[in-house]
């Protein structure tokens, strides 16, 4: 039972029974989560002191420039869990192929994979807007004791056995979920500890709140233009409000707490959308269903989209479930 400002770690250990054969593993994995998560904080929250913001002078798989927090991120996340010997494969949104960590005795027992976006929104960091990471958590699928293979990451959002964010924030929080509810840890940084503030994070039924990029506007598929419309429209109790940060995790933890809709449809500069499916779209559906909203590409729920590549992008709309709703009743009757 979740105790308000009850930490992290007690949390995770209280929980560990909530997993059949669970070997601790999960528990250890989650804790190294929570450890690099501090880590990569403390960098963000003093970006304007030291060189560490703007770009890195490189560019990633997306061919997005890479800011230096990013691979500053990525290499924190990916080290913490190297070095513990937990997962037997990474991906990440800044590594073009997944990664094999071969366990020290190189007998890949280690039976989690990880996939990432060590540093969401990073285009907001010179600019000091919030910025998050999104991790997702499958088990592996291919015989424990031979290396990682791509299947292992190809899995579909139902299979997931855990998934969450952290958002740097105003304060930065961990929220997370392992298919039992979702929970958000706040960190209180002079003690380095995390502590639960938001038990069983729930999201309101509906809500006033819609987060898109109208600067897309006329590229939006008809159905996108028409609920945009319908949002807009003076009657029943709208117009609502436009909330767009550019940072998805601050849009959809704010529309998790308020009630929202968050939509990153496909357009004519975006064919497939803009999000990735493993290491964005998948984890924060997750959490979406388990805290009682919704989630589709606008007709297949994101959590039964069959992956076939890493980096694989996806439209996607996300919210209060009667908001998605209402949505995907647009996308239905202005089918193109
Ligand atoms: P645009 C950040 O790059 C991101 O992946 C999401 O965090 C954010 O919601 C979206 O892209 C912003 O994209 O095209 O509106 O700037």
């Amino acid at each position: 039972m979740a105790r308000k400002n009850q930490t992290l770690g007690e949390f995770i250990i209280e929980n560990q029974e909530d997993f059949k054969y669970s070997s601790g593993e999960l528990s250890r994995l989650l804790n190294s989560i929570r450890l690099a998560a501090k880590v990569v904080n403390h960098e963000v929250n003093k970006a304007g002191l030291v060189d560490i913001t703007g770009a890195a002078g490189d560019t990633n798989i997306q061919g997005e420039d890479q800011q230096k927090l990013d691979v500053y991120a990525n290499e924190v996340f990916i080290r913490t869990l190297t070095d513990r010997n937990i997962v037997c494969g990474i991906a990440s949104e800044e590594e073009d192929n997944f990664i094999v960590i071969n366990s020290q005795d190189e007998n890949h027992q280690n039976k989690y994979v990880v996939l990432m976006d060590p540093l969401d929104g990073s285009s907001n960091i010179d600019v000091n807007v919030s910025v998050g990471t999104i991790f997702s958590i499958f088990r592996r699928i291919t015989p424990v004791g031979t290396p990682v293979e791509l299947k292992d990451f190809l899995q579909k959002g139902d299979k997931q056995v855990a998934a969450g964010y952290v958002v740097y924030g105003t304060s930065t929080m961990l929220v997370y979920t392992t298919g039992k509810g979702v929970n958000g840890f706040t960190l209180n940084p002079a003690l380095g500890s995390w502590y639960l503030s938001h038990p069983n994070m729930t999201f309101p039924e509906d809500g006033q709140i819609y987060s898109v990029n109208e600067g897309n506007y006329l590229d939006f598929p008809e159905g996108i233009k028409k609920y945009i419309k319908y949002c807009q429209a003076e009657e029943d109790n709208r117009p609502y409000t436009s909330r767009y940060i550019g940072s998805l995790v601050s849009d959809f933890h704010r529309n998790m707490i308020k009630g929202g809709i968050y939509m990153y449809p496909k357009s004519t500069k975006n064919p497939e959308g803009k999000l990735r499916l493993l290491y964005e779209c998948s984890p924060i559906a997750f959490i979406a269903e388990q805290a009682n909203g919704k989630s589709s590409d606008g007709f297949t729920r994101t959590m039964e989209v069959e992956p076939t590549e890493l980096h694989q992008r996806v439209p996607f709309i996300c919210g209060s479930k009667k908001m998605v709703e209402k949505a995907e009743e647009f996308m239905r009757n202005f089918k193109e």
